[in-house]
């Protein structure tokens, strides 16, 4: 069974875009291949983050994964800190990238030109460790965003790179990311990402948002003057976004029938159709988690899913270690 791979940083709540982008499809995949899904808590602190704030968020990012629809009896769910190798293999990886390819790498790059201060190590850094997370499983395939596709390519060259200097150590991971939804737009401004960080909140739609407040996001979504239910993602950005969130969440509906649907009605009814399919998303997620909260699924997924992990990154971490030369006690 091929092996399949991927990370979600609680860096704040989840939104839609992390579910459609991502999280949707770990639910998808986990019956066709060996899925490991982890929460990416070493990768959230390189930004600074609230102690009282992130233990919240890593409960309900993990309630949320199950929520969602991934199972521990099919996945592999665990912590990234839970499971040591990450961060020792991230070091080892660190020393096998090279400073021009993490200078071309555009999250750090944006947020250097953005004139963000105080930039940490880590976050330079973040994609050896995300190589890490990868290569430790030998996941053929990491389900991820259009952002998270850099990262994978990296991983890739730096796979082979070592693959190539101390024999076979890895396979090489290929991206996986889907034709619609892997980039979802905010709703205020459909020419920027949907992301945690939206400071204005109007765009973004957090899985556990009350759902009147989602209506109300939705309905008050930018759009165009067009007039005209249409995929134009350069000319109707907008509209566009909402067809592809409307799509994702109603088993991929073509667009052609979405537009068919939609011919010769306003953009009102369209709006109401979109948020009809989100409240019903967001109301099935959130009834799941409120029961997860309630129980100790989160504790026995987490403990688990660390045991499983961490019998396959250790002897993963070992084999590496001795190709290199570094040990001397055989582990
Ligand atoms: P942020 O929302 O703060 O930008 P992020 O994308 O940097 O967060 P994560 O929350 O860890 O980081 O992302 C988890 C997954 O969700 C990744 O695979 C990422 O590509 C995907 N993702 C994030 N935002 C979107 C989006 N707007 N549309 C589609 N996929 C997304
Ligand atoms: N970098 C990713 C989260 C992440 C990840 C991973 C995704 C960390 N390690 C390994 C896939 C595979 C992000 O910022 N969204």
């Amino acid at each position: 069974m091929k092996r399949m791979l991927s990370g979600i940083k609680p860096t704040g709540q989840l939104h839609l875009g992390n579910y459609i982008g991502a999280l949707k499809h770990f639910v998808e995949y986990q019956d066709e291949y060996e899925m490991f899904a982890f929460i990416a808590n070493l990768h959230c602190i390189t930004v600074p983050q609230d102690p009282k704030e992130l233990q919240t968020n890593l409960r309900d990012c993990v309630a949320l994964y199950l929520a969602c629809g991934l199972d521990p009896k099919k996945a592999t769910i665990f912590l990234q800190t839970d499971v040591m190798e990450h961060a020792q293999l991230g070091y080892i990886m660190c020393c096998h990238t090279y400073l021009g390819e993490l200078n071309r790498m555009t999250q750090f790059k944006d947020k250097q030109a953005n004139g963000e201060q105080n930039l940490t190590g880590g976050l330079y850094t973040y994609p050896a460790l995300m190589a890490a997370d990868i290569v430790l499983y030998d996941a053929d395939y990491v389900p991820v965003g259009e952002d998270q596709k850099q990262h994978v390519e990296l991983t890739r060259d730096v796979a082979i790179r070592m693959n190539n200097r101390y024999g076979e150590l890895f396979r090489v991971p290929e991206p996986l990311i889907a034709k619609v939804g892997a980039r979802i737009m905010s709703l205020s401004d459909p020419n920027k990402k949907m992301s945690k960080s939206d400071e204005s909140n109007k765009g973004c739609i957090y899985l556990l948002d009350d759902l009147k407040a989602a209506r109300k996001k939705v309905m008050g979504a930018v759009t165009d003057s067009v007039g005209k239910v249409h995929y134009d993602p350069v000319n109707q950005p907008g509209i566009s976004n909402l067809m592809q969130i409307l799509s994702s969440l109603t088993n991929d509906r073509p667009f052609d029938e979405i537009e068919a649907e939609f011919e010769g009605k306003g953009y009102g009814d369209f709006k109401r159709a979109v948020a009809d399919a989100v409240c019903a998303k967001l109301e099935e997620i959130q009834n799941r988690y409120r029961e997860i909260l309630a129980s100790d699924l989160i504790e026995t997924t987490l403990a688990d899913g660390a045991a499983k992990a961490s019998a396959v990154a250790s002897a993963k971490l070992a084999k590496v270690q001795k190709a290199i030369g570094m040990e001397i006690i055989t582990r």
